[in-house]
């Protein structure tokens, strides 16, 4: 119980609860991974999934950028697909390429052939989560740790296209022409997903975040008809559980107000938007983001620079947490984004 109430004061939890924070927030989506040389040091010779399913591994690498940068919060490391690998269905994460789908998901059999999700799937989640709890809660006086899933529709675009896609043209395809089949398919993930999630907090992760990261290839009115009820499925599953919920896609600025809508606490922000205008699309929830991920590569003053005008922006918003627009991109130098944490941490906001 202490663990958990000193968690609470970290400034990670209060800045998504809306609460006045002690300094704004900061850590990177994809801050594990190959921008990391000891990453690319723990991984050889080990296969994407086979890491993902070796506790020991998530909980090193997880670790990893939490003692390089001082990160306000870690992220469980894994995969979207991860998930259905676990249940069974035929996948790997192919290197420079991503999830590969051996027979893609095109009928109602094909969805009905997926198996739910059990904790009994992922025992290797629950034992890194557990200890990555313990281990995190005496890192820089208790650093939280958030779980994550994929929501259905940026699933399903690597279940029904068979891999990583462009215009997610065979996806929208099933959306539109077969609605049954859609639907049918849009439970079974947001099943798998809630139920991913549940595992992640029943061992010990303070907040999740859903990555819908292709969600910016619909319009608003099919998001809200044909997306929007599957993800809120999954965040009121894990918003029953009292963990804060944070909701994330690229490309998605006309989407902001329906996917906070969609049952989330905080909304992420791609950095094509400028954070004011995502803090007005969200209304009262926080934001998350959104500094442009290249700004790594220009000199550190003028990534600072662009930095402190996104810390600005963010203070009119319920609650601010830092972050780039995106994930990390692999050839950035870890030094910059030391630099940017400590620059994030050290702001003053008086
Ligand atoms: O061998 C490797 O290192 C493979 C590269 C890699 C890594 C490091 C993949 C393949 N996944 C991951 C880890 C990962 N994936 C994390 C780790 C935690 C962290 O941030 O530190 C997370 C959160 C994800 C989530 C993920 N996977 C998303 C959503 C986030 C996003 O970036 O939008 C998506 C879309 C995926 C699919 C995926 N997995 C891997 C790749 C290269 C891709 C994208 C493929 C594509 O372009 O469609």
């Amino acid at each position: 119980m202490g663990e958990q109430n000193h968690l609470s004061d970290s400034a990670f939890l209060k800045a998504v609860r809306g609460e006045p924070v002690p300094h704004t927030p900061v850590w990177f989506m994809r801050q594990a991974g190959r921008s990391l040389p000891e990453y690319l040091a723990i991984r050889e010779g080990t296969q994407m999934l086979e890491s993902c399913m070796n506790a020991e591994l998530v909980t090193e690498i997880t670790l990893q950028p939490v003692r390089r940068y001082g990160v306000d919060a870690a992220i469980f490391f894994s995969d979207i697909v991860l998930p259905l690998k676990a249940v069974g269905v035929d996948l790997d994460i192919k290197p420079g390429v991503g999830p590969v789908v051996a027979d893609p998901v095109r009928t109602l059999a094909d969805v009905e052939a997926i198996p739910d999700l059990t904790p009994e799937h992922v025992p290797f989640i629950t034992e890194a989560v557990q200890t990555l709890t313990s281990e995190l809660a005496s890192i820089n006086g208790g650093t939280p740790l958030i779980g994550f899933a994929g929501a259905p529709f940026t699933v399903a675009s690597y279940l029904v296209e068979g891999g990583p896609s462009k215009e997610h043209a065979k996806t929208k395809a099933l959306m539109f022409g077969a609605p049954d089949v859609w639907d049918a398919l849009m439970r079974k993930i947001a099943g798998i997903s809630a139920a991913f999630l549940e595992v992640q907090v029943a061992a010990g992760a303070s907040a999740i975040q859903l990555f819908d990261s292709w969600a910016g290839a619909l319009t608003p009115g099919d998001y809200q008809q044909h997306v929007m009820p599957h993800s809120s499925a999954v965040l009121e599953r894990i918003g029953a559980l009292g963990v804060p919920r944070i909701h994330f896609g690229v490309g998605t600025t006309n989407l902001l107000t329906l996917m906070g809508e969609a049952g989330a606490d905080v909304v992420g922000v791609d950095w094509r938007t400028p954070l004011a205008d995502g803090i007005a699309r969200v209304g009262d929830r926080g934001v998350q983001g959104n500094l442009d991920p290249t700004l790594v590569f220009a000199p550190t003053e003028v990534m600072t620079a662009r930095a402190a005008e996104v810390i600005e922006a963010g203070r009119a918003a319920k609650g601010h947490v830092f972050n780039l627009g995106h994930g990390v991109i692999p050839s950035t130098d870890p030094d910059q984004l030391a630099r940017l944490t400590e620059f994030v941490q050290t702001y003053p906001l008086d």
